[in-house]
C-alpha cells in the first residue's frame, strides 16, 4: 500500500516587516504542530513556506526609505527566516518569490491561461494620480467602503468587511501618495474569469467539507463570496515591481501579487527538489491525486486559498492530464490581538518574534500561544496571561512533575529506573491514561484542534502530579519499598509519554526530557508504551522552566505597549500654514465651572467655562474619558474665537483642546491652576 503523502503550506509572509505573535498564532504555529505530529507518525510530509516579495506595500516601504525594493525584501526575508528558525518552525524550505524559478512558474500559468484564451484583456478604469503621473495600485488609494462604511478601505477591497468591489464604487477616494483626489483613467489588463468557476468551486468546497469537515469560519467566508457572485478579476497591475509580463510592447505590467503568490507554494517546492538534485520530485506531491494538501493561513487570506487558488488550479487541470491537487482543508484561524487591541506596527503595539525570543524561551511562547489559538474566534495575548501560563502550568505542573520525580529517583534509587512490582488500582488508572492519551491527542491533532490537544496533554501532567501526591512515595519509601519503586517507575513512564505527546508543541522541552531519560525515540505509534526498563541510568535533572518574575513582565509591558507614535510619514504630509494663519486662532485659558452630560449622547458633555469674567457654554466630545464632576475646576485651553455652532440642538460657543488617545477618547489639555482665566496661549 502506498503511503499517503501530505503537503502542508503556510501563508507566505510579505517580506515587508518583521512577523509578530499574531502571525504565529494565525498560521505558522498550528502548521508546525501539525507537521511535527505527522512526522512523528512517520508520515511522508512536506512543509513549504517562504517570503512573499512582491506587492505594493514593499514598494511603499522602499520609497519611504529611498532604497530599492530589493533592499527591503533581503532585509525582511532574513529577519523572518531567523524568527521562524528560533521559534522552531520546521519548514522543509523557506523560499522566496523573487527567485527566477518562481517568476518562471507564475508566467507558465499566465501563458497557459492566455494561450487558451481563458483570460480576457479588458480596458478598465483605474485611479490615476495626476500630480505623480502614475496609476495608483489598489493600496495607494484609500476611501470609504461602499458596503460597510469603513473609512480606511482600499481601492478594491475592504479589510473590515472583506468585500471586493470595483474601484469606481469606492467613496471619497484619496491618493495615499499625494493626498490628492485621484482620477479614474483608462488602462488595460488581463482578467481571469472567476465567475466561470463558481459552480465548480462551490461543489469542491462542499465535497471537501463533507469528507473532511471544514471549519465553520472558513465556510462562512466562502458562502459570503458565493452569494455576492464571483467576478472577473484583473490579474495584472501597472507597476514595475513584481513578475513582469514578457509580452512585446507591454511595459511596466506585472502579475497581480496574489495571482503569483499562491503559486509560490509550487515554485518553493520546485526549488526544494532542485536543491535536492531531483528536478521532478515536486510532482510526486503536487501532482499525485493521493496527496493530502493542507493550507494553513490566517482569516484574511481565506478567499485567495479557498476560491482564487483552486480556480487557477482547476483551470490548469482542465488542460492537462497530470493534475494539481487542490487543498483538502484550509484550517484558517481568526486573529490574535495584543493586550486587547490589534497588533499595529505603526502604533508600536505588539511585539516582534525576535524581540520576544531575546527575552523568553521559544517553548514558553509556543505553549502559551497554542493554549490561546484563535481557532474559532479572535483571542488575546496578554503579558499577565503569558506569565501565568508559563509559571502556573509549564513550571508548576509539567516542570514540577518531571523535577520531583527525577530528584526522588536520584536520591533514593541511585538515578536508575526502579523496578516494577505489582500494580494497585491507582497504578492501573494511570496506566489506562497512558494508553488512552496518544489516541485522544491524535484525534484532536487530525482535526486541527491544537488547543484541545495541548490542554489534554497538560491534563496528563496534572494526573501525573496527582498520582505522585496520592501515592505518597516519601512514606512508602520506608513502609513498602516495592510500592515506592513501582510508583516512581510509573512516574518516569508518564514523563516519557509526556515528552512524546508534547513534542509537536514544545519540541525543545521534550528533547530535554528525553535527554535526561537517555532515550531518543518518539514514534507516535509507540507513545504511551512502557519504554523505560528497570535499571536504565537517568541523567541529572535540570530545571525546565524558571519562573518569570513580575518585574520582568512589567518591563515587557512598558516596552511593547507603547503610547501611539505617529509616523514621520504622516508629519510630512501635513499642509503648512503661515504664522499669521495660526494667530487667527485665539487660544485662551478657561476654567470649567459646571458640567453635565448631554442627554442621549455617550460622548458629549455640556460645560460652562469662565473666560475672564465671561461665562460660555461649550459642548465638548469628552464624555468617554470623564464623568462631568471630574471636570469641575479644571483649567483648560479653548478656542475663544470660533463661530458658535449647534451640537444636538445645543449651542457651543468655542472649543476645548483635547488629545486623542489610542482608544479614541479625548483627554482635555490642562494648564496649571495658578494661571488666570482668559490668559492667551500661543
Ligand atoms: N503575503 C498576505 C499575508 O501575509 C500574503 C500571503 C500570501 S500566501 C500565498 O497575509
Ligand atoms: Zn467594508
Amino acid at each position: 500500500m502506498s503511503q499517503e503523502k501530505i503537503l502542508v503550506t503556510a501563508a507566505l509572509p510579505y517580506a515587508n516587516g518583521p512577523i509578530h505573535l499574531g502571525h504565529l498564532a494565525g498560521a505558522y504555529l498550528p502548521a508546525d504542530i501539525y507537521v511535527r505530529y505527522q512526522r512523528q507518525r512517520g508520515r511522508d510530509i512536506l512543509f513549504i513556506c517562504g517570503s512573499d516579495e512582491h506587492g505594493v506595500p514593499i514598494t511603499i516601504t522602499a520609497d519611504n526609505e529611498k532604497v530599492s525594493p530589493n533592499v527591503i525584501i533581503d532585509r525582511f526575508h532574513e529577519i523572518n527566516k531567523e524568527s521562524f528558525d528560533r521559534f522552531g518552525m520546521s519548514f522543509d524550505i523557506y523560499s522566496r518569490t523573487s527567485l527566477p524559478i518562481h517568476h518562471e512558474t507564475a508566467l507558465d500559468f499566465f501563458k497557459e491561461f492566455n494561450d487558451a484564451d481563458l483570460l480576457v484583456e479588458k480596458k478598465s478604469m483605474q485611479f490615476y494620480d495626476n500630480s505623480r503621473q502614475m496609476f495608483l495600485p489598489d493600496r495607494y488609494v484609500e476611501g470609504t467602503c461602499p458596503k460597510c462604511g469603513n473609512l480606511n478601505a482600499r481601492s478594491d477591497e475592504c479589510e473590515n468587511c472583506g468585500s471586493l468591489y470595483d474601484p469606481s464604487e469606492l467613496l471619497n477616494p484619496v491618493s495615499k501618495i499625494s493626498g490628492d483626489k485621484p482620477e479614474l483613467k483608462e488602462t488595460s489588463h488581463w482578467f481571469f474569469p472567476f465567475g466561470k468557476f463558481q459552480e465548480r468551486i462551490e461543489k469542491y468546497i462542499n465535497e471537501m467539507d463533507e469528507k473532511y469537515g471544514w471549519k465553520d469560519n472558513v465556510l462562512q467566508y466562502c458562502k459570503g463570496w458565493f452569494s455576492s457572485g464571483l467576478q472577473d478579476r484583473a490579474i495584472t497591475r501597472d507597476l514595475d515591481w513584481g513578475v513582469k509580463l514578457p509580452i512585446d510592447g507591454v511595459q511596466n505590467k506585472v502579475l497581480y501579487v496574489w495571482f503569483e503568490a499562491v503559486l509560490g507554494y509550487i515554485s518553493a517546492t520546485k526549488e526544494l527538489f532542485r536543491l535536492r538534485g531531483e528536478e521532478d520530485g515536486w510532482k510526486d506531491y503536487w501532482q499525485d491525486p493521493d496527496t493530502k494538501y493542507v493550507a494553513f493561513i490566517g482569516k484574511d487570506n481565506i478567499v485567495f486559498h479557498c476560491v482564487i487558488f483552486p480556480a487557477m488550479l482547476m483551470a490548469w487541470n482542465d488542460r492537462h492530464s497530470t493534475k494539481f491537487v487542490l487543498p483538502q482543508n484550509v484550517p484558517a484561524n481568526e486573529f490574535l490581538n495584543f493586550e486587547g487591541k490589534k497588533f499595529s506596527k505603526s502604533r508600536h503595539w505588539g511585539i516582534d518574534v525576535i524581540d520576544f525570543l531575546n527575552n523568553f524561551e521559544a517553548d514558553s511562547l509556543r505553549y502559551t500561544l497554542t493554549m490561546n489559538l484563535p481557532e474559532y474566534r479572535d483571542t488575546d495575548f496578554s503579558w499577565k496571561d503569558f506569565q501565568a501560563k508559563h509559571n502556573n502550568e509549564l513550571a508548576d505542573i509539567l516542570g514540577n512533575f518531571v523535577n520531583r520525580t527525577l530528584t526522588f529517583v536520584h536520591k533514593n534509587f541511585d538515578g536508575k529506573v526502579p523496578p516494577l512490582y505489582s500494580f494497585d488500582s491507582r497504578d492501573d488508572e494511570l496506566l489506562n491514561l497512558l494508553e488512552e492519551y496518544p489516541t485522544k491527542v491524535a484525534d484532536y491533532m487530525e482535526k486541527y484542534r491544537f488547543k484541545d490537544a495541548t490542554l489534554e496533554i497538560m491534563n496528563l501532567a496534572r494526573a501525573g502530579n496527582k498520582y505522585f501526591n496520592d501515592s505518597e512515595p516519601w512514606k512508602t519509601l520506608k513502609s513498602d519499598k516495592e510500592r515506592c519503586s513501582t510508583t516512581l517507575n510509573l512516574c518516569l513512564q508518564t514523563i516519557y509519554t509526556l515528552a512524546e505527546l508534547f513534542m509537536p508543541v514544545i519540541p525543545n522541552t521534550s528533547a530535554k526530557i528525553l535527554k535526561v531519560l537517555n532515550k531518543r525515540s518518539v514514534e507516535w505509534m509507540n507513545a504511551g508504551k512502557m519504554h523505560l526498563n528497570e535499571g536504565d541510568q537517568l541523567g541529572t535533572p535540570e530545571i525546565l522552566f524558571k519562573k518569570i518574575e513580575d518585574s520582568t513582565i512589567d518591563e515587557m509591558k512598558k516596552t511593547t505597549a507603547a503610547e501611539p507614535v505617529i509616523d514621520g510619514e504622516d508629519f510630512e504630509k501635513l499642509d503648512p500654514i503661515t504664522i499669521d494663519e495660526f494667530f487667527k486662532t485665539d487660544l485662551r485659558v478657561a476654567e470649567i465651572v459646571e458640567a453635565e452630560r448631554v442627554k442621549k449622547s455617550e460622548k458629549l458633555i455640556k460645560v460652562m467655562v469662565l473666560l475672564g469674567k465671561e461665562k460660555r457654554q461649550l459642548i465638548a466630545g469628552i464624555g468617554k474619558a470623564y464623568e462631568p464632576e471630574q471636570l469641575i475646576g479644571k483649567k483648560v485651553v479653548m478656542v475663544a474665537n470660533l463661530k458658535p455652532a449647534k451640537l444636538m440642538g445645543l449651542e457651543s460657543q468655542g472649543m476645548i483642546l483635547a488629545v486623542e488617545t489610542l482608544e479614541g477618547s479625548l483627554n482635555v489639555v490642562e494648564v496649571d491652576s495658578s494661571i488666570k482665566n482668559g490668559t492667551k496661549v500661543k
